[in-house]
């Protein structure tokens, strides 16, 4: 994120993309509603009525898919109506004539029949974004979880340049990051391509740094993105590039990646399958080894906070029973694998790392103690440098000439569309109440009698109207790939001809719907869009069954006490 969490509640205008802040991160949309109470104007771009939609002064409900074809539009309408900051754009950025290339053909008028927004509309916005300051963009999902995703950062950036919403506080772009610590994980370098700190292995100079401080030879080649595994392990040619062993850490890919079907498969195929983790999983039961590991009340460490704020986790309770942290676990199979780590504890791992991060080198223990966080980047370790708030102070921009670059491209649609055998589209998002693959919120009972298995799907009224369904019956909802149980929701927040459905239950498993195609660069599956069909089940006493006796099984073959004498 470019900015801190805590400005967004005084930004002039909020831009907020397909992002659902109420239902994903309650404390971060407590700033968003503080913001409106203090006179912020929300613009929501998200198909569905959203709680921020429903607070927002403009709401821009595209048609699913249709992402860059708005921003494109809003870009064009900021340029034609000389909204732009041209002052800004001189001194700051490059590449913004063929930047205009690019979103010369997207007018409104052009736009409307794609997005489904009343050109007027996307007028309104384009003008309200352009003249309230600071603007700040937040998106989510809705905009990563595509095969065209990064092309739209790219594009909400180019929004952000063209109105030189960024060098202050309270504007630019922030992408609300998934999990507590997802951007602490990218941080320290779980990524394909970089060391911790976002150092390439690619560059040379880089990997003999790394080489030298940790004593060994490192590979040049790029690693294998998650998304990748399945083909890799199922229909890899090259002997050389096939995957045999797959060690999971902190993911349960057998709920949680597309297309499950094909991700049992490859499960079933890999030679070997380690999975690391704090609760039994939907992975777990394709595992030949299970490394117990303890949870955040167990562990010392530093998280990375969405907005780049390293903060210290601290033990509250000792772990129970044959189980470690997971930097132990992990420095004891490099020892056993003959590369020894001897650390006594996590600070001594973290300042090895910030030494080798020009970008964290500043942020040591003690300041993060003292001032209860520190953004990077914080390059100097005097308790003078506080780290960063906000980036690209002054439009200084972290490339080699200090400039920005413009970025457009053309909107192109989905991969898979509605048609005669499968005439609806399903997007898959998150619900307040559960979290992720449900591991932890599914083990909890207070959380389980709020909401449990097999979940909903949301239908507009009028389609279940149509298809003679009730709010809570059971339907069968398929795509090319699956099919899954679920109850019906029916619901005006969601348009005629698209359903909903969150990716927490393991019986209204959405991913066996799911179509594994990718966005080229960040390797994200397009999980917002594909082809659906929904079923009416006629015998409901038969589903009704069916589905508990699935729940069952599956907490049965996870060790879960059912109550009914399968246990761990
Ligand atoms: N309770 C709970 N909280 C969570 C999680 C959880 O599982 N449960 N998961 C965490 C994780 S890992 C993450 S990454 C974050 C994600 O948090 P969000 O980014 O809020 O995630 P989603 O709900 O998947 O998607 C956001 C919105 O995108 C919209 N959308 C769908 N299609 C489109 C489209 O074509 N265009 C646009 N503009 N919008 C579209 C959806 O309607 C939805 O409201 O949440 C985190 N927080
Ligand atoms: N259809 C659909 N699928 C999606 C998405 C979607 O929107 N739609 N969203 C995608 C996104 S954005 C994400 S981030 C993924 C999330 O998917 P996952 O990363 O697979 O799910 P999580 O529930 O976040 O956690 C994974 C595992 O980590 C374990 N765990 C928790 N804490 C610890 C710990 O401290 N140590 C260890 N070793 N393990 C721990 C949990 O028990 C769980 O089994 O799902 C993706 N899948
Ligand atoms: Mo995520």
């Amino acid at each position: 994120m470019s900015m801190g969490i805590p400005e967004i509640e005084d930004a002039g205008c909020l831009l907020c993309f397909g992002y659902n802040g109420a239902d994903s991160h309650p404390i971060v949309a407590r700033r968003i509603v503080r913001g409106k109470q203090k006179g912020m104007k929300i613009i929501c771009a998200d198909p569905r009525v959203t709680e921020t939609a429903r607070i927002s002064d403009i709401h821009l409900q595209l048609k699913g898919g249709s992402n860059l074809a708005l921003v494109n539009a809003m870009a064009n309408v900021i340029w034609n109506e000389g909204l732009a900051d041209k002052k800004f754009i001189d001194e700051h950025t490059k590449g913004f004539d063929e930047f205009l290339k690019v979103i010369e053909k997207y007018t409104p008028e052009y736009a409307e029949p794609i997005t489904h927004i009343p050109a007027e509309t996307i007028r309104r916005a384009a003008r309200v974004y352009a003249t309230t300051k600071p603007a700040m963009i937040l998106y989510g999902m809705g905009v990563c979880q595509f095969t065209q995703a990064v092309d739209v950062v790219k594009g909400l950036a180019n929004l952000a340049l063209m109105t030189g919403n960024f060098g202050g506080p309270s504007m630019g772009i922030g992408p609300v990051r998934g999990q507590n610590n997802v951007q602490g994980a990218c941080d320290m370098g779980a990524l394909p391509n970089s060391y911790p700190g976002y150092q390439n292995v690619t560059v040379p100079e880089i990997r003999e740094k790394f080489e030298k401080a940790w004593g060994v030879p490192l590979s040049d080649q790029v690693g294998c993105p998650i998304t990748h595994v399945p083909h890799r392990i199922l229909h890899e040619k090259e002997e050389k590039k096939r995957i045999h062993a797959y060690y999971i850490f902190g993911e349960d890919p057998a709920q949680s990646d597309p297309d499950l079907a094909e991700v049992r498969e490859a499960l079933d195929k890999c030679d070997f399958v380690v999975m690391q983790d704090i609760y039994m999983n939907k992975t777990g039961l394709y595992a030949d080894v299970i490394l117990p590991a303890t949870a955040w009340g167990e562990n010392e460490g530093i998280y990375t906070c969405a907005d780049r704020g390293f903060q210290r986790v601290r033990k509250l309770i000792e772990p129970e029973g044959d189980m470690r942290p997971d930097w132990q676990i992990i420095a004891d199979i490099s020892t056993a694998m003959g590369y020894p780590m001897n650390y006594k504890n996590t600070e001594e791992i973290w300042n090895e790392m910030i030494d080798l991060c020009p970008s964290f080198t500043g942020a040591t223990y003690e300041k993060i103690e003292k001032y209860g966080g520190v953004q990077w980047p914080c390059r100097d370790k005097s308790m003078e440098d506080k780290g960063t708030p906000y980036l690209h102070k002054d439009g200084i921009f972290a490339t080699k000439d200090h400039k920005a670059l413009f970025y457009g491209t053309d909107w192109h649609p989905p991969v898979e569309l509605e048609n005669d055998q499968y005439p609806m589209t399903l997007s898959t998002v998150r619900e307040v109440g559960h979290y992720s693959v449900r591991t932890m919120t599914g083990n909890c009972r207070t959380l389980r009698n709020l909401e449990d298995e097999p979940g909903w799907v949301q239908m507009n009224t009028e389609d279940c109207e149509k298809m003679n369904l009730k709010k809570g019956e059971l339907v069968k909802i398929l795509s090319k790939r699956g099919y899954c149980i679920t109850r019906c929701l029916p619901t005006d927040r969601v348009k005629p001809g698209a359903t909903y459905m969150t990716y927490q239950w393991w019986i209204g498993a959405c991913n066996e719907l799911t179509t594994a195609k990718l966005d080229p660069i960040s390797n994200t599956p397009e999980y917002k869009y594909c082809a659906c069909r929904v079923e009416k089940i006629e015998d409901q006493q038969w589903a009704e069954r069916h589905v508990m006796e699935l729940y069952d099984d599956i907490r049965a073959q996870m060790g879960i006490d059912t109550g009914k004498g399968a246990k761990a």
